[in-house]
């Protein structure tokens, strides 16, 4: 006859699990995650672990995958100044990406005559160049490179500052091994994978977002197989009479038409804009050497100077748009609100090359 032991031990790997409460942790024993400084929510790991969940806040540093960065005081509401930071190290020298994901972003938005974020701020310094940016950024993301081997850790910080505001962070720090599929390709602080999807600037908002300054990276779309070409198409306005999904530049309480091209001119974008590579209207007849643009602006989203919008397919690859604008808005910019874009893949079976 088999006797059981009293005492067998049983393991099981150190795998990702959803705690009780929704949040993703890490599935360990109650002794190691309380070693870690994290805290039980629920069991895994078929009731042999505990989901720890690492949520963390101002002041601290972390080298666990999956922490929450939150605002003091959270799940309520933060409101005083001051500099929060989170300390990122690396869980192993193999990661080379940090994915921020902003489960909750909330802070005061920019200054209303050129759209600079200088009350709040969130700052990412350590890793490549991160633009600043404020204001309401729920459900958007972020990949800070991390570079190669133990380098130096990169450092979160929302800054706030200026009047009373009710201030709600939630950020989920994921630490990507260089090895991995999912890694974001290089010079992207945004990285979307899927046939179809939509983008958003920092800020957006139809009712009362507005574009902020001093915005210059690389919003990137992984080229899905058997995809060749993309297009890009204003998201719906349900909101104003005149759509404001695509606001850039012009004063956009009047219609302003779409604007092209790297010129001084006034139907040129020489200051905020979008870069789609080689851009056309779609629908448009080509003529043998088809006009393709590459900056789009104004408060019209098309590849050519017009009131009406389109949608614009690029065929360059990889699929990726650039973003850029400078400090100044008032008095030739105003009311702009950034951009929403849905895109959609297309397959290569449609002649696209
Ligand atoms: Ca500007």
């Amino acid at each position: 006859m088999r006797v059981l032991s009293l005492f067998t031990v049983v393991t099981f790997p150190n795998g990702g699990c959803a705690g009780a409460s929704g949040d993703n942790g890490t599935c360990m024993t109650a002794r190691e995650c309380t070693a870690r400084g994290g805290s039980a929510n629920g069991y895994c790991a078929n009731g042999f672990g505990l989901c720890c969940i690492f949520m963390t806040s101002c002041g601290s540093s972390t080298s666990e995958n999956g922490t929450y960065f939150v605002n003091s005081g959270y799940p309520s509401v933060y409101d005083g100044t001051g500099s929060c930071e989170l300390t990122v190290i690396k869980s192993h020298p193999d990661v080379c990406q940090i994915r921020l994901d902003f489960n909750r972003f909330s802070i005061a938005g920019p200054e209303q005559m050129h759209n600079v974020c200088n009350q709040d701020q969130f700052i990412v310094s350590g890793g490549n160049p991160v633009p600043a940016i404020c204001g309401n950024n729920q459900g958007s993301h972020m990949y800070i490179d991390a570079g190669i081997g133990m380098t130096n850790p990169v450092k979160l910080t929302f800054v706030t500052s200026g009047p009373t505001f009710e201030r709600l962070w939630k950020v989920k720090v994921t630490q990507i091994p260089c090895s991995t599929i999912y890694k974001a390709d290089e010079g992207c602080l945004q990285y979307y994978t899927g046939v179809s999807g939509q983008l958003r600037s920092f800020n957006y908002d139809p009712v009362s977002g507005l574009q902020l300054s001093n915005q210059d990276y690389g919003i990137c779309v992984r080229m899905e197989r058997n995809f060749c070409g993309i297009q890009y198409t204003a998201c719906p306005d349900t909101v104003n009479n005149r759509s404001r999904s695509f606001t850039i530049s012009g004063n956009s309480n009047t219609p302003v038409n779409a604007m092209i091209g790297s010129g001084a001119g006034p139907n040129n974008c020489a200051n905020d804009w979008l870069l789609v590579p080689c851009g056309t209207n779609v629908g448009r007849i080509q003529p043998a050497q088809a006009l393709c643009t590459d900056r789009i602006c104004g408060g019209t989203f098309s590849a050519e100077l017009s009131m009406q919008a389109s949608t614009v397919l690029s065929t360059v690859k990889p699929f990726r748009l650039w973003f850029h604008t400078d400090n100044i808005e008032a008095p030739v910019d105003v009311g702009n609100r950034g951009f929403c874009l849905n895109y959609v893949q297309q397959p290569c079976t449609n002649n696209l090359v």
